[in-house]
């Protein structure tokens, strides 16, 4: 008997071919892709904002050249993850739409406030190592544009943690003051920090169809585990406690037992009642409104150059 298109596509899959815009692809493969990288996409832009914030007070010259490109290399994510977006069918004028109506989702971390510059430290280290873990993953996804752009977020994210795990060598190893500012940015994003990956496997919603889709390669527990194992030692290299009492070296499991997430503040953040999420929407919202000119000139300029062209 002939195979159905559908069973073709999931033998591409599991061939480890990559899918291709102009591939045939089940509709529902296409709005799960959709959904997880206008998300991601959503986090890059948001993200900004939380760091961006610590622009004109950072410490020193060098510190801030450094910020300042982090915050714009997290623009040129969003850029990448809207253009892999788009072979998908969807308008990134769509979609931001969505997001400045308050419809889609992006990363629970950036509702919470950066309140000292220990907080870029610890987003850095914390928040961009999360990142890592997640997105090398997710360079392996079937979705070749999205495999692609996951290649070029690494590497930069990459710079990212070292600058925050920089930030935070210097005030754990500066004046107890300092080591003080390090350890309480520690308390404030190690827990939102685990919560990036997602809610626990039995309950993830989407899990089960992306990995047999291998659009996520890895589960979120799996993930999250791979996180601890990796930051623990690095915050005994600090000199810095995890706010954690249950943290535990598991000999027989090979890994770290931890404590339990509070699942009620995940959901109540990514339902938008966390510490910042009308905040940060509000200012997306301005940023729109404030750039409407630039983008009328621009187009304006691009219909003039055409005609040009033409004549
Ligand atoms: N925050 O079925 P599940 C970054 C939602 S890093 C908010 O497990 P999925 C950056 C989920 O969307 C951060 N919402 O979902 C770093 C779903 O809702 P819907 C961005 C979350 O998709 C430094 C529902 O909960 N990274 O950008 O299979 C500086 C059920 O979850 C969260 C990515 O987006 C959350 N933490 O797995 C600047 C990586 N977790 O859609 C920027 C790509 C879950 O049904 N994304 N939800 O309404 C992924 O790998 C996956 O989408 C996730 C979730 C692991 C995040």
């Amino acid at each position: 008997m002939a195979k159905s298109l559908e069973e073709k596509f999931q033998q591409s899959i599991d061939a480890e071919q990559k899918i291709e815009p102009k591939d045939y692809m089940p509709d529902a493969y296409r709005r799960n892709l959709i959904r997880q990288i206008a998300q991601h996409a959503h986090s890059e832009i948001i993200g900004m904002l939380p760091e961006g914030n610590w622009i004109t007070r950072a410490p020193t010259l060098r510190r801030k050249v450094a910020l300042l490109a982090k915050v714009q290399d997290e623009a040129g994510h969003g850029l990448y993850l809207y253009s892999a977006m788009e072979t998908l069918g969807k308008s990134r004028d769509e979609s931001l739409q969505e997001l400045i109506d308050g419809k889609a989702k992006y990363s629970s971390i950036f509702n919470y406030p950066t309140t000292s510059w220990a907080d870029i430290g610890a987003i850095g280290w914390l928040v961009d190592g999360a990142a890592i873990v997640n997105q090398v993953a997710l360079q392996r996804t079937s979705y070749g544009p999205y495999a692609r752009a996951m290649v070029r977020i690494c590497k930069e994210e990459s710079f990212h943690q070292r600058q925050g795990f920089e930030i935070m060598t210097s005030l754990a190893k500066g004046t107890a003051e300092q080591k003080e500012m390090a350890q309480r940015a520690l308390n404030k994003i190690w827990w939102p920090a685990l919560m990036m990956f997602g809610p626990s496997d039995k309950d993830s919603v989407h899990s089960a169809q992306s990995l047999k889709w291998k659009i996520k390669r890895q589960s979120n527990d799996e993930l999250r585990q791979a996180f601890v194992d990796i930051t623990v030692p690095q915050a005994e290299f600090l000199g810095l406690t995890i706010p954690d009492k249950d943290l535990k070296w598991n000999e027989k499991r090979g890994h770290y037992d931890f404590g339990q997430i509070n699942w009620e503040e995940f959901y109540q953040v990514i339902k938008g009642n966390g510490p910042c999420n009308k905040e940060r929407l509000a200012a997306r919202r301005k940023a729109q409104e404030n750039g409407e000119w630039v983008k009328k000139a621009a187009l304006a300029y691009a219909e003039k150059h055409k005609k040009q062209q033409a004549a």
